[in-house]
């Protein structure tokens, strides 16, 4: 995908790798909060901009769906599938800002923006920036900044008696797992893959195994690190395991990761936030010749039995 340099779009792909052939992302450059002074806590003043099949742009669609955020938070999609102008709203734009690419949306918030045009964006309507662009973040401030409103679920995902371990497990998932799919699927050297490879089946392995005796990553409750696994473990066999080679096994050939898959699944506001057309349009539509596979063909909703943990 290209990028903006002073606020041009670049068509030239740029690169991904380092001299090793190794995946690397960038860094995020929008990094303010709401709940500061210049972004407080207001009904109806938040946009969020994402892509339903992109695993960071997921966790704040998440997010806004299980906090029963949607009366404070606006949000456009793009289509599923990059173009030459990276990701895309269609022809006819999207409401907010009438944006046909989501590059339109940084240089809105700042003409001479150089860097990637990445989803999710967090957007202030009433200043008219970006708060924030990364997802990180985006589910943290979620977690509690609007708890005080009416309506939302004031359930928290980063308790503070499991906040070193939350810490602990996200650098891990992260690393390992999150972009650790993305550290095989865009590799240009074999040894690259082979480590990325080699550490995320150990790390799903190892999760299984903690999973077999407690129903979540922390024990009885759901954390942020259960969902910033979820995430990924949802797109895993649709589209990781073939797209990016991540084939080892697949997450429904583990004995506790694909129960535990389906228990998150089925908690509530979470099944309608997962969009398995946009997770294949992202992945295989955004690379020629774009043909979607048909499966497989997976039953998120089957009874889990992980209540009795
Ligand atoms: N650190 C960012 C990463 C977001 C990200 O890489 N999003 C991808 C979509 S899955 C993207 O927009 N890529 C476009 C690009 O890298 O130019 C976050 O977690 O919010």
């Amino acid at each position: 995908m290209g990028m903006l340099v002073d606020g041009t779009w670049q068509d030239q792909e740029v690169p991904r790798t380092n001299a090793e052939g190794a995946f690397i992302r960038n860094e995020s450059p929008y990094r303010d909060v709401i709940g500061s002074p210049l972004f407080p806590v207001e009904a109806d003043r938040y946009h969020l901009f994402v892509n339903a099949g992109c695993p960071w742009a997921y966790r704040t669609i998440l997010y806004r769906s299980i906090k029963k955020l949607q009366p404070y938070l606006t949000m456009s999609y793009t289509l599923p599938a990059a173009g030459k102008q990276g990701w895309t709203f269609g022809e006819q734009g999207e409401p907010l800002l009438g944006a046909i690419h989501m590059h339109d949306v940084y240089t809105e918030a700042n003409d001479k923006f150089t860097g990637r045009c990445t989803v999710p964006v967090l957007w202030d309507k009433q200043s008219n920036t970006i708060v924030n662009n990364e997802s990180a973040d985006i589910i943290r401030m979620f977690d509690s900044a609007f708890d005080d409103e009416p309506g939302v679920n004031p359930t928290r995902y980063y308790l503070t008696e499991h906040a070193s371990e939350i810490d602990a497990l996200n650098d891990e998932i992260y690393t390992t797992i999150n972009n650790g799919v993305y550290r095989c699927g865009f590799s240009q050297s074999q040894a690259a893959y082979d480590e990325a490879f080699d550490t995320l089946f150990e790390t799903l392995g190892k999760l299984d195994k903690r999973l077999g005796d407690q129903r979540y990553l922390c024990g009885a409750s759901i954390t942020e690190s259960d969902w910033r696994l979820f995430a990924t473990l949802v797109r895993f066999d649709v589209a990781y395991y073939g797209q990016f080679k991540c084939n080892l096994h697949r997450i429904v050939d583990y004995p506790n990761l694909w129960p535990y898959m389906r228990d998150l699944y089925q908690q509530p506001g979470v099944a309608e936030t997962v969009d398995i057309a946009a997770i294949k349009g992202i992945y295989y539509g955004s690379r020629a010749p774009g043909i979607l596979p048909r499966g497989p063909d997976i039953n998120f909703s089957e009874h889990h039995t992980r209540a009795v943990l």
